[in-house]
């Protein structure tokens, strides 16, 4: 167990999302735990600062900016507030959520990669980059595409996406395409600058041993160092970013300054408190960072290399969560599998308590979550509806109705007391340890308590032979009440807010510290109006979200497969399908005037008769096609010919210019379908 000191301030911060598209459920599996760790440190008296901001650099954006015809500034500008506005409305609370393109990020990357420089840990060297001869550029990272040099699939420039899934440095991809032009790219030298990480290899297997946080992230990036450190190219040819110092033409790798951010966004929130930035980054602090599983070798190999050489602290946590899986599917925005947290959650008017709970209580951090609407519904109505606020409902309006809404006289048990400490510790310690499932099992199950708690004193047959007695009773439900208020505050903090006022208590429970949860209520306190604190998910509602997310899978898929067909020339069986193609007899032919090239023909496809011009004049003489069975298209759209209608068309071999008919080889009934 990691064990906080009272003097080292705490900075938590969290992944920074790239503005380049909106919040999903995805990200919320990252930042809403990392919210009720900063809620519950808060609660046990812990000084923490909660830091967040906008990923701006990276080719995806400039990529992406450039086909929606905005520049990447502008585009950042969009996501930027919309992320913002979207952990607001998840009660998601940083102190600061800054953009890593705030002047700040730039002078404290160039700061650090001049200290860098300065102690001989950067170095230039000669490579060869795909070079687009047409569009005159090199081409970094996702301008580029090509072959994985390890595995031989297809890969981005900065990744095997399709193949091994290694990181690729600049240089390493064969075969390169532009992804501007589509055209070949060739290889061209440039002088580039290498972070030197194959140093740090002893560092890092010291340090590492060290790393609090999850497990699992600490492993791989043990298991990754002991393997091979390779230098790190840290500069681009792009002017979208952060400059390198000294050179105009080039910025620094998106993943130098995304991390830096994290010192950025201290700063810019100590200039505005007043503060000093360098109890975080250069004393003694505890640096907490709360990442997706997939960043684990940025932020426990490149980034605490990066801090150490440049005379930074080191981060003594590196918290990572595990990915989440909707319906049992992995997670993906092409095929629809996706829940966008403002349009599909948000914007319904539904509650971000209950989506905060099922994402914290789900599963253990570093575990897959699987999303569904269904177990949504049903954590919704058994867990918050049936046990917790069932419980304080019970309590409340009891003692509304007979103790005329004061706290009833008398003591709390024993008994009560000790479970009600017994949960705060395993709260304590739970959530000290990043299991935030444990905590909100060890807080449901003092609920449960509290339901039997009541049921077994049966209160409403009490009151009617002793009030004293039945008084007691409730004076113990509403100090579990009290207590599973303010030990659910970090997980459900609205909720929490309402149920305070409905117990009637001072002040914000924001603002309370854990410990509170042992405070005796007064005996007359008046207590607040009870009202329903969850309402149930019926079963029609969940119908309806789950049909939504059902319909965008759909047409995901038959998009994909448009693209797909598309993409090789070719058409679906579907679409063949919806060609009617069927055996016509030719009934009369004719010339039409003006015209030495078209015949007017009618054409009997199996009981109903066509009107069919087509261009055979030169080829066949009107009395022989009299009788003759052909193939025609049925369902083309009419068209105009010469002025007369031609309301299908006769499939010919096309030589040289002159048709050639087609005809069944033997005949068949007219009408019959060709497939
Ligand atoms: N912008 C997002 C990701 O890869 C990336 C995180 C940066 S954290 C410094 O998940
Ligand atoms: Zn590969």
């Amino acid at each position: 167990m990691q064990v906080f000191s009272l003097s080292s301030p705490i900075l938590v911060t969290c992944g920074l999302p790239y503005a380049n598209g909106p919040c999903h459920l995805g990200h919320l599996r990252t930042y809403v735990p990392a919210d009720i760790f900063v809620r519950g440190m808060r609660r046990m008296g812990k000084e923490v600062l909660f830091v967040c901001g906008s990923d701006a650099h990276g080719t995806p954006i400039v990529v992406n900016a450039e086909a929606k015809g905005m520049t990447p500034k502008e585009l950042v500008a969009k996501y930027h507030s919309h992320f913002d506005e979207v952990f607001r409305g998840m009660g998601v609370n940083f102190d600061f959520f800054g953009d890593t393109d705030d002047p700040a990020c730039h002078n404290r990357t160039q700061e650090m990669v001049r200290a860098l420089m300065e102690k001989g840990y950067v170095y230039p060297k000669e490579i060869e980059l795909a070079y687009c001869p047409k569009c005159e550029r090199f081409l970094p990272d996702r301008y580029v595409e090509g072959e994985c040099p390890y595995c031989g699939k297809p890969a981005r420039g900065d990744e095997c996406d399709q193949g091994c899934g290694r990181h690729l440095e600049p240089g390493e991809i064969k075969n390169a395409v532009c992804k501007i032009c589509g055209g070949k790219a060739d290889y061209r030298t440039q002088t580039h600058y290498f972070f030197r990480l194959s140093q740090f290899k002893e560092f890092l297997l010291e340090y590492l041993k060290t790393l609090g946080g999850t497990a699992s992230a600490r492993n791989y990036a043990l298991e990754w160092v002991r393997q091979e450190l390779k230098d790190w190219c840290i500069t681009r040819n792009m002017s979208w970013g952060v400059k390198f110092p000294g050179h105009n033409d080039l910025v620094v790798y998106v993943w130098v300054d995304a991390p830096i951010g994290y010192i950025a966004f201290t700063e810019e929130w100590c200039a505005r408190k007043n503060a000093d930035w360098q109890k975080y980054w250069k004393d003694d602090a505890k640096i907490i960072h709360f990442i997706g599983g997939d960043i684990v070798y940025h932020h426990c190999i490149f980034w605490p290399a990066m801090l150490k050489g440049a005379g930074y602290t080191l981060p003594s946590a590196v918290v990572a969560s595990g990915m989440l899986k909707i319906d049992d599917k992995k997670f993906s925005k092409s095929r629809g599998n996706v829940i966008w947290v403002k349009d599909d959650y948000l914007d319904r008017g539904l509650h971000p308590d209950l989506l905060r709970y099922y994402l914290a209580s789900y599963t253990s951090h570093n575990k897959e979550v699987n999303f569904s609407w269904k177990i949504f519904a049903e954590k919704v109505n058994t867990e918050l509806v049936g046990a917790f606020g069932n419980f304080l409902n019970r309590a409340l309006t009891f003692t509304a109705k007979n103790f005329d809404g004061r706290v009833p006289d008398g003591d709390v048990d024993a008994e009560v007391a000790a479970r009600i400490k017994q949960t705060l510790k395993e709260v304590r310690s739970s959530i000290e340890e990043y299991e935030f499932k444990k905590a909100a099992d060890s807080i449901m199950a003092l609920a449960d308590y509290g339901n039997i708690y009541f049921q077994s004193r049966e209160p409403w047959k009490l009151i009617k032979v002793d009030k004293e007695k039945a008084g007691v009773v409730l004076k113990n439900c509403l100090q579990i009440a009290k207590a599973l208020v303010v030990l659910m505050q970090p997980f459900m903090p609205s909720k929490m807010e309402e149920a305070w006022r409905q117990l009637g208590l001072d002040g914000r429970a924001d603002d309370i510290a854990f410990d509170e949860a042992l405070v005796i209520l007064r005996s007359g306190q008046p207590l607040g109006k009870p009202e329903i604190l969850f309402q149930r998910m019926e079963e029609a509602a969940v119908k309806d979200l789950d049909s939504i997310f059902k319909e965008r899978i759909r047409e995901a898929e038959s998009k994909e497969r448009v693209k797909s067909v598309e993409k090789k020339g070719m058409i679906s069986f579907d679409e063949f399908q919806a060609l009617d193609l069927r055996v016509g007899e030719i009934k009369e032919a004719g010339r039409i005037k003006g015209s030495d090239k078209l015949l007017k023909l009618d054409v009997d496809i199996g009981g109903e008769t066509r009107q069919v011009v087509a261009g055979i004049a030169g080829a066949y003489e009107c009395e022989d096609l009299v009788g003759m069975q052909v193939v025609v298209l049925t369902n083309l759209e009419p068209a105009k010919l010469f002025g007369v209608e031609s309301q299908a068309m006769l499939l010919a071999a096309d030589v040289a210019g002159k048709a050639v008919l087609l005809r069944p080889s033997e005949r068949v009934e007219t009408g019959t379908r060709v497939r």
